[in-house]
C-alpha cells in the first residue's frame, strides 16, 4: 500500500505528488512493471526488500535510513542514450547535495556514483523498456545514504558512507529529497534542451579523476591506466603505460588514492 506525498515542488518534469511506499521490492521494478503512470512520476520507499544495483548486484539499506526513489520518464528526445540519463542524474544529485552540505567534498565517479569525501554516498541505476529502436520508458533509480551509522559500511559496502557519518548530524530525508529533485528536474531539462555533450561537460566539472590513474574492471579483467577522456557519448578512454588507448562503455572503476592526493611528490 502506498500514500501520496505532496512535496509542493515547482518542477517542470517531476510531478509534485510522489508515490510513497513504506516497503517495496524495488522502486525501479515498480515503475518498470506498472504502465499507465504519468511522465515524471516519482516513487519513494522507506525500505526495499530487493533493492538493485548494476549487473544483478544489491543496493542495501535499513528501513528509513536513506532515500530510495525512482523517476519515470516517458517523454524525451530519442537521441539520448542511457548514459546521458545517468550523467544528468549524477550532476543533479551532486548539485542538490552541495546545497544542503556546506564544506563537504562532493565528486562524481564514472559511471554512476556520487561520492562524499571520496566515498560512495549515492548509486544510480538507469533502466529502460524499449520498443523497436526507441527507448520509450526510462526509469532512473537513485539511492542516497542519509542516516546510516558507521557500522553499516562493512563488507561489500565498505567503500560507502552516509551523510550522517560525514556531517555528524542526523538529516531530515524529505528536505534532502526536495533539494535533490529540484536539481534533478533542472539537469534533465538541460539534457533534453542542450544535449548530451552539455551534460557531460557539467559532469566533468565534478569529476576529479580525469587525468589520474584508475583501474577498470569490465566484468572479465581489471586494467589500469590514466583516465584520458570522457567522450561525447559518455564512454571513457584509458591510456596505458605502453601508449595504447582503449575505450570502455561500462565497468567498475577504482580510483587510485595516491593519484587524487598527489601533486608531484607532495601528499596531503
Ligand atoms: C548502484 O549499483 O550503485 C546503483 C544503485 C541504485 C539504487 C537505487 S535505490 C532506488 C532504485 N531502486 C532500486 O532497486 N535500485 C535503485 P552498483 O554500482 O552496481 O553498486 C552496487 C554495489 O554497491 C553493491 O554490490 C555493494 O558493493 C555496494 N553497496 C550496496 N549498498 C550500498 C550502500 N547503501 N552504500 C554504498 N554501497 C553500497
Amino acid at each position: 500500500m502506498f500514500n501520496y506525498l505532496n512535496l509542493k515542488l515547482k518542477t517542470k518534469i517531476i510531478k509534485p505528488y510522489i508515490i510513497h511506499f513504506q516497503t517495496i521490492d524495488s522502486t525501479n521494478t515498480y515503475l518498470l512493471n506498472n504502465n499507465h503512470l504519468e511522465n515524471g512520476t516519482v516513487v519513494l520507499a522507506d525500505y526495499q526488500t530487493s533493492g538493485r544495483g548494476r549487473r544483478g548486484r544489491k543496493w542495501e539499506s535499513n528501513p528509513e535510513e536513506s532515500l530510495l526513489f525512482s523517476i519515470l520518464l516517458l517523454k524525451h528526445p530519442v537521441n539520448i542514450n542511457l548514459m546521458g540519463f545517468t550523467f544528468a542524474s549524477a550532476v543533479g544529485v551532486a548539485k542538490g547535495l552541495i546545497k544542503v552540505l556546506k564544506n563537504q567534498k562532493i565528486s562524481l565517479k564514472w559511471p554512476n556514483d556520487v561520492l562524499l569525501n571520496d566515498k560512495k554516498v549515492c548509486g544510480i541505476l538507469v533502466e529502460s523498456r524499449t520498443t523497436g529502436n526507441n527507448l520509450n520508458k526510462v526509469v532512473i533509480g537513485i539511492g542516497i545514504n542519509i542516516n546510516q551509522p558507521r557500522n553499516f559500511f562493512t563488507g561489500n559496502r565498505r567503500f560507502g558512507t552516509s551523510i550522517l557519518i560525514e556531517t555528524e548530524k542526523i538529516h531530515e530525508r524529505i528536505i534532502i529529497l526536495k533539494g535533490v529533485l529540484k536539481e534533478l528536474d533542472r539537469q534533465l531539462r538541460s539534457l533534453f534542451n542542450s544535449g548530451l555533450k552539455y551534460t557531460i561537460d557539467e559532469w566533468k566539472k565534478y569529476c576529479d579523476h580525469l587525468g589520474k590513474t584508475i583501474s577498470i574492471n569490465d566484468g572479465h579483467k581489471s586494467l589500469t591506466g590514466i583516465l584520458e577522456n570522457i567522450e561525447n557519448d559518455g564512454a571513457i578512454v584509458l591510456k596505458f603505460n605502453n601508449g595504447e588507448k582503449k575505450r570502455f562503455i561500462s565497468g567498475d572503476v577504482t580510483i587510485h588514492k595516491e593519484s587524487i592526493y598527489a601533486t608531484g611528490n607532495r601528499y596531503w
